[in-house]
């Protein structure tokens, strides 16, 4: 039995949640409370170095990355295959699972600097976020949290996730263009890899990224919680939370969107 170390909200881990729904695979929890640091724990740090969620283990096999615990557990099982077998497809397929380190890195700079940084800084002490920040494991992401910290939409970090973000929904435009799902007309590992990143955007009332200018990615994200394996992301949330944090990046949606628009017509004049 494959055994997941995952987080409820974490992006990564719903990603590989879906990968394993999509492929009906039965798996074994173990629950990592990111919001409680248990990511650090010695124990676990043995698993993942970085100090991140999801692991999977297999055996003696332990699986880091969540690109590659879907390329995994897609290959585990023939039935309900995610990968294309045609070698385009599958090459455009690797660039997608690639880019996600670069997306899941802007999405974590737009939960930081907007909804997490205005909790942090409402309840916690300037020593009990440096004290939290400095038992990360992975020293450049401890440096980028305490810059996002700091600055908020302001931090270069910013600019950076608008870059990621402004390439990712064009590209998928064009790809949605012409068929249902980024690869064509059959779902495939590419949409199971991004949808969770798309979906903490619209959770903390972005959806304004992509609305107007690449509207297919709407219509990708609605097929895609239409699938069963949606339950992945969902059952995983408790419903107030959900609603909390919606209320809060809307609050903070004018200010983003007036940096994103910015960022546009710089970048595409
Ligand atoms: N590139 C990694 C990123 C993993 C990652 O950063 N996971 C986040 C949750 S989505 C995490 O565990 N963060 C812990 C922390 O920030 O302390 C992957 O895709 O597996």
């Amino acid at each position: 039995m494959l055994t997941l170390y995952h987080g409820d909200s974490s992006v990564c881990s719903s990603k590989v949640r879906i990968g394993l729904a999509e492929k009906g695979i039965e798996w074994e929890s173990r629950p990592i409370n990111l919001p409680k640091g248990e990511q650090n724990d010695p124990a676990y740090l043995k698993l993942n170095p970085n100090g991140v969620v999801p692991t999977l283990v297999d055996g003696d096999l332990v699986v880091v990355e969540s690109s590659v615990i879907l390329e995994y557990v897609d290959e585990l099982r023939p039935e309900n295959p995610l990968m294309p077998t045609e070698t385009a497809a599958k090459t455009i397929a690797r660039i997608w699972l690639t880019r996600c380190i670069d997306i899941h890195a802007a999405i974590n700079t737009m939960t930081f600097s907007t909804v997490n940084r205005q909790r942090t800084l409402a309840t916690k002490t300037p020593e009990q976020i440096e004290a939290s920040i400095a038992k990360m494991a992975n020293p450049a992401t401890a440096s980028k949290r305490r810059d996002v910290m700091k600055h908020g939409l302001a931090s270069v970090h910013v600019d950076a996730a608008f870059f990621t973000l402004w390439r990712m929904f064009d590209d998928m435009q064009t790809a949605l263009a012409g068929s249902e799902w980024l690869l064509g007309d059959d779902y495939s590992i590419a949409d199971t890899a991004i949808l969770s990143y798309v979906d903490r955007l619209d959770r903390l009332g972005f959806a304004g990224l992509w609305t107007d200018r690449t509207p297919l990615v709407g219509r990708w994200f609605d097929a895609s919680k239409a699938r069963p394996s949606y339950s992945a992301i969902s059952d995983y949330i408790d419903a107030g939370g959900a609603e909390k944090m919606r209320e809060e990046g809307l609050n903070i949606w004018p200010e983003v969107e007036s940096k994103w628009n910015a960022f546009l017509a710089a970048h595409t004049a």
